[in-house]
């Protein structure tokens, strides 16, 4: 298994920081709890790093609490990295302190610039194209800023649309491998994955679609027992992590992580 999109050698988290009960969600669920937060977050990384990840841990960023989600400020290809431009205000602030991180691994980061928006959970990149999902997080003005950019690295770039109702487009998919995702049935109903062989999370378990795979592991949130049985059998080597209290910031197994080749 040689997939770009699917092997990495790198990783890097953030930890979740005492502020997260400001965490932005769309629906006020309850509060998430910080100690059982960094627990998980500690399973989450120590099976990035049994996956074969260096991981590069973070420290919490007091002003920003949805900073675990490192995953929105930047796009990490095999040709270079992009740093992202949330379209969250109270998340903008985060990319500067990724990008210091980021020049250290990669020489010439790319940015998206005002006024363009784009948060890497709207990105799919399944090593034959890269997905972009228009969101409330994701705009016109920044896909026209990414486009080139992708492709003067021979990614063709694929502009589909994120249902009103789902925060990022991979909140409700994943690349399993080069030829399969995970998706809700909503998602796929756009027509977005034509092409692709689907593997749909059970009615009920909308939630578990947001995991990602790392080398041969696929990392899933706990307790959705139909998606972990149906990935079980289509052979897919699952760990499963709490995803509790993240869950509660809409936020997920990708949000948690960039992942890196070199
Ligand atoms: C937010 O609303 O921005 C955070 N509470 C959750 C971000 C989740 N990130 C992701 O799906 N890539």
């Amino acid at each position: 298994m040689t997939s770009p999109a699917t092997r990495f050698t790198r990783a890097i988290t953030r930890r979740p920081a005492p502020g997260i009960a400001n965490g932005l969600r769309a629906v006020d669920r309850g509060m998430p709890d910080l100690d059982r937060m960094l627990a998980a977050h500690r399973a989450y990384v120590d099976a990035l790093r049994q996956a074969g990840a260096e991981v590069i841990e973070l420290d919490p960023l007091a002003d920003f609490p949805d900073a675990q989600f490192v995953e929105d400020t930047a796009l990490c290809l095999p040709e270079g990295i992009i740093l992202m431009r949330p379209g969250a205000p109270s998340r903008l602030g985060e990319v500067a302190h990724m990008e210091p991180v980021l020049a250290r691994l990669c020489p010439g980061l790319r940015r998206i610039d005002a006024p363009g928006h784009i948060e890497g959970g709207d990105i799919l990149f399944t090593g034959r194209e890269v997905l972009v999902g228009l969101s409330a997080r994701t705009d016109r003005a920044g896909l026209a800023q990414l486009q080139p950019i992708l492709e003067g690295w021979g990614h063709r770039l694929r502009i589909v649309d994120t249902p009103p109702e789902v925060l990022h487009f991979k909140t409700d998919c994943a690349l399993l491998d080069e030829q399969t995702v995970l998706a809700t049935r909503r998602l796929a109903a756009t027509g977005c994955f034509d092409g692709y062989r689907v593997l749909f999370v059970p009615d009920g378990e909308e939630a578990a679609a947001n995991v990602i795979r790392f080398n041969d592991i696929v990392l899933m949130p706990a307790g959705f027992p139909e998606t972990a049985a149906m990935l079980d059998k289509a052979d897919y080597a699952i760990r499963e992590i709490d995803n509790t209290d993240c869950a509660l910031l809409d936020g997920g197994m990708s949000c948690l992580s960039l992942r890196l080749c070199g």
